[in-house]
């Protein structure tokens, strides 16, 4: 299969980039390495030394004989350079992780508030316009978020894999209709994530275009079967207070002996997944197809869910570093519950990776392998949800 992988320089793409091109797919990566511009911006980098998009895809040509394709291109800017590339290309399916993906980030100050949705709305919407106005039968894969049901909406009962069925009252009586589910996000990113859900929706039914939806989870971990090969392939870790995410971020904090930086509480429960099963959960999506017509299929790609103070208390047994409770930073439920359906991934074959002590250890090894790499100042999350929660920080009661 010809696929393009949008944003295959990051941190999910770049490893599911070497996974499609492994089983056999012919592989072309579009990005335009905004990534790595906000790392200049953030004065941050990845904890593991990722090495320049050029230099990864010679290594993996010297490696294995494959060859990916790459073409620097901005998903939101350059609409008509990427219709042409389609018309050029005429892959048979795109995966889409190119966005802007972090919510701290994306509270930041305006300027982030405005690039996120600018950078993400934009961009997806010019993937759809360009897939209905070649006319071509691209299946498009989506990486959406837990994110946009909010984290326990519906109480005990579990979130549904993208999907409601409601009553409505009419003056014949109550009807059954299926709707989105309702979108609850819980930050600038998030948002662009549910507006996201509407393009799809309007593209199906307009244009008939095949599109898959991963709500995916938190990702944790690194590395990949195909990334461990060389170090030139080394996937990134972020660990800064705006991208790195919670278990990799507490999984460094242990590695260079930092008090693990809990949110208030710790009482917030999230969605979790390991990165080789989002590699395979990609390739999943990409072997099961929706028809054409059919509504935008949506699957929840979570593996397990965990409170992030049972995360920072396992750690920390492990570990022996303390842990610290400080204020929280973002407007969220001070503790939830979080029952999520994921039955479709199982179904079609996923052997879900459980997080064990060998797999922390791990990674563990790699964020002490680096730690030098390390920038201290970088760990606190600073980024917060209003103005004035620096000093007073504004927790929202579930
Ligand atoms: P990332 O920031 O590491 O990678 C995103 C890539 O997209 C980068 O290489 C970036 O340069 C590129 N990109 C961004 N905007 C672009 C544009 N306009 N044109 C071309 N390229 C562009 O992020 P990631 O962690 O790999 O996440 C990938 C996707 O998966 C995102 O959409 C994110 O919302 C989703 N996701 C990630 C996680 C996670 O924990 N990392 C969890 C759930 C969902
Ligand atoms: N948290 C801490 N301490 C930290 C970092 C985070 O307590 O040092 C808390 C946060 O306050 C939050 C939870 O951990 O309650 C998760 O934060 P996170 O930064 O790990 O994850 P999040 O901001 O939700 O975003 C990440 C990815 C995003 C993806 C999302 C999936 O960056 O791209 O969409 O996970 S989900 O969380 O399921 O919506």
């Amino acid at each position: 299969m010809k696929v393009l992988v949008l944003g295959g320089d990051g941190f999910c793409g770049w490893p599911t980039s070497l996974h499609l091109s492994d089983i056999g797919h012919d592989v072309t990566i579009v990005d335009n390495l905004s990534r790595r511009a906000i790392d200049i911006e953030l004065e941050v980098e990845s904890l593991t030394p990722i090495r320049p998009i050029g230099e990864r895809l010679a290594v993996w040509r010297e490696l294995t004989g494959k060859e990916i394709g790459f073409v620097r291109l901005d998903l939101a800017e350059e609409y008509d350079r990427f219709e042409a590339l389609l018309r050029d290309l005429q892959p048979d399916a795109i995966v889409h992780f190119g966005e802007q993906r972090a919510a701290p980030y994306s509270m930041r100050n305006i300027a982030a508030k405005r690039y996120t949705v600018d950078n993400n709305v934009r961009g997806t919407h010019n993937v759809l316009a360009a897939i209905a106005e070649t006319g071509q039968d691209i299946a498009l894969v989506h990486l959406g978020t837990m994110g946009v049901y909010g984290y326990g909406w519906s109480g005990s009962a579990p979130i549904p894999e993208g999907y409601l069925t409601v009553k409505v009252p009419t003056p014949d009586g109550e009807i059954d209709r299926e709707i989105l589910h309702p979108a609850n996000p819980g930050s600038v990113y998030h948002l662009t994530k549910t507006l996201d859900q509407l393009l799809f929706a309007f593209y199906t039914s307009n244009d008939q275009i095949r599109i898959t939806d991963l709500h995916q989870g938190i990702v944790w971990g690194t590395q990949t079967p195909q990334t461990v090969r060389d170090e030139r392939l080394i996937n990134r870790f972020d660990y800064d207070g705006d991208y790195g995410t919670v278990l990799n971020r507490f999984l460094m904090q242990a590695a260079i002996g930092h008090p693990l930086t809990v949110h208030g509480t710790g009482g917030q429960t999230r969605a979790f997944i390991h990165i080789r099963d989002t590699v395979r959960c990609i390739q999943i999506a990409l072997e099961n197809p929706p028809t054409r017509g059919e509504k935008p299929k949506v699957f929840n790609q979570v593996t397990e869910t965990y409170r992030v103070r049972d995360l920072a208390a396992l750690i920390s047994s492990m570990t022996g570093v303390s842990v610290a409770n400080l204020p929280n930073p973002r407007r969220e439920a001070v503790e939830n519950e979080l029952n999520v359906s994921r039955e479709q991934f199982l179904a079609l074959g996923l052997n879900p990776t459980i997080l064990s002590e060998g797999l922390l250890e791990e990674i563990r090894n790699i964020a002490e392998k680096y730690r030098d790499r390390a920038d201290t100042t970088k760990i606190i999350a600073r980024s917060t949800w209003r103005k004035g929660m620096e000093t007073s920080p504004d927790l929202v009661q579930s």
